[in-house]
């Protein structure tokens, strides 16, 4: 394998990795777009910027802003400094960006105007921020007192000269939100970034430099960062960036506008999408090759997309704190309904409780091992223990593997429903119940019954036009008899209108489970 240069500041190595493309695009976003030239250029100004509003090396800002061509110019121009970004999900309530303030001590905010009053909500009710400016992208007509517009700044300031950092120096932050307690800030070096380019991004999607790049997840996101920053840039490719919200109407615009050639979604999307009246037909776009990941992607969903655009998905799982992508299908060799193979470069294990390897074909716990790792977890040395166990990385994920090495999840290890002695994983049952005509989403949770038994109990999202009644209760239940062991069927089926899911579109079981309790 490859190992990372030990002085490199990723940066820094974009700019001179793409110094002979600079009047090719880099970006392109609903407005604007800037070229390989000028994001350098941009970037070394963000850097100045920093120095002049009296941001030093190794302390954090706060880069929480919609996906546009400003996003890659915060995140790089701090790094070229040495400062840490701290990227943050611009769909967190002001509560949550009140602890991410304190506990980051971030010095400075760069933020989009449009999530400037939940900014402001949040500094109200954390009144130990040290947030000394505010600076706002696009801000419109009026620019609040005491705050400074980008674009201004960004031009008037002095371009400066990278930092000489280490490939083992923090290079930014991502806060993970789990099931229970507060985020968690990951903490990531500059080579992670190199690593996930060199590992995944090159030889496994296979971006390069012809290529035209749309991900509909967000670059505040590992697995947006990657496929919408590290990638495209590490090869000289374009990516289009979108503001709003990946609905299928705002994505299908984007195929079919920009024709991009590698497009990112997750699965949710990815079944809106198929279920569109709108969904474009396979001349009116251009992928050559798609990624999926958040969360399992139901083989159903892939065999359909592909007999439609006659394109492949690369279903892969990555994590916040592996930085992105390290099983997935490799092109020519995709099985929907798995995750894959291991991507070369990083080892995987499935362990069982006691942390021995478990037979092919039997349900374990995944370890990970590989380059790009987080450092830690900030400030939370029990969670850091408890996940980063020397070179190995505790997932939370069960997986099991077949004969020929290709890994099926089986839920997150909290996730998983233990009835009569038995695992049962939600994500199964669910994937037999989507499969039914009648049913657009579900989700599986075990629930005790009047013994005391854990029984697994199913929430779907029907299809338009079918009514929530007994009998559909009664046919979705014999449906799942007869395709999985029976003790798996759900016992009861609630209806609902949705399902509650995290930002990225993951299914929050958990919530179901409260909703049980309550
Ligand atoms: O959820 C995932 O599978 C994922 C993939 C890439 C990077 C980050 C994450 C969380």
């Amino acid at each position: 394998m490859q190992t990372c240069p030990a002085k490199l500041n990723y940066a820094a190595y974009l700019t001179q990795a793409n110094a002979a493309r600079g009047s090719k695009l880099a970006y392109i976003d609903d407005h604007r777009a800037l070229t390989y030239a000028q994001l350098a250029q941009r970037v070394a100004q963000f850097a100045g910027l920093l120095h002049k509003l009296g941001v030093r090396r190794e302390e954090r800002v706060l880069l929480l802003m919609h996906d546009t061509i400003d996003w890659p110019v915060v995140f790089l121009g701090a790094l070229h400094a040495g400062v840490v970004p701290v990227a943050i999900n611009t769909l967190l309530t002001p509560d949550d960006y009140a602890y991410i303030m304190e506990h980051s001590r971030c010095q400075a905010a760069f933020i989009s105007a449009p999530l400037l009053t939940n900014l402001q909500s949040a500094m109200a009710i954390a009144p130990d921020n040290e947030i000394r400016h505010i600076v706002i992208s696009e801000p419109g007509e009026s620019l609040p007192q005491g705050m400074l517009d980008f674009e201004t700044e960004l031009t008037q300031a002095a371009p400066v000269p990278a930092v000489a950092t280490l490939a083992d120096e923090i290079a930014f932050w991502l806060y993970s939100s789990g099931s229970t307690g507060q985020p968690k800030g990951v903490v990531h070096s500059h080579g992670n970034l190199w690593y996930t380019a060199e590992l995944y991004g090159k030889p496994v999607l296979g971006v390069r430099e012809e290529d035209i790049v749309f991900s509909a997840a967000k670059l505040f996101f590992a697995y947006g960062l990657g496929n919408g920053l590290t990638f495209p840039l590490s090869v000289g490719a374009t990516t289009v960036l979108m503001g709003e919200r990946p609905t299928p109407a705002a994505v299908f615009k984007r195929l079919v506008e920009h024709k991009p050639t590698v497009y990112c979604g997750v699965p949710t999307l990815y079944a809106s999408m198929l279920a569109s009246p709108d969904l474009p037909a396979k001349d009116q776009v251009a992928m050559r090759v798609c990624a999926s990941a958040g969360e399992a992607l139901p083989k159903d969903l892939g065999d359909r997309f592909t007999n439609h655009f006659g394109c492949e998905i690369l279903d892969g799982i990555g994590s916040t704190e592996m930085l992105h992508i390290f099983i997935s299908n490799q092109a020519g060799s995709v099985h929907y309904g798995t995750t894959g193979k291991p991507v070369p470069g990083y080892e995987v294990e499935l362990r069982d409780e006691h942390g021995v390897a478990v037979p092919t074909g039997t349900i374990g716990d995944l370890y990970i091992k590989g380059p790009s790792a987080a450092l830690m977890y900030w400030n939370n040395r029990t969670k850091t223990r408890d996940t980063f166990l020397g070179s190995w990385l505790k997932s939370g994920d069960k997986y099991e593997c077949d004969a020929e090495g290709y890994y099926t999840y089986a839920g997150r290890s909290d996730d998983m429903i233990k009835v009569s002695g038995q695992y049962v994983s939600p994500v199964e049952v669910e994937n037999i119940l989507i499969q039914h005509e009648a049913v657009l989403e579900a989700a599986v949770i075990g629930v005790a019954d009047a013994d005391g038994l854990i029984k697994t109990t199913a929430y779907v999202v029907l299809r338009t036009g079918n009514m929530p009644d007994i009998g559909i209760q009664t046919e979705l239940q014999a449906y799942v008899k007869s395709q999985l062991a029976p003790f798996k069927y759900p016992r009861t089926i609630h209806f609902i209108d949705e399902l509650p899911k995290t930002a990225t579109g993951k299914i929050q079981r958990f919530r179901l489970r409260q909703l049980k309790q309550q």
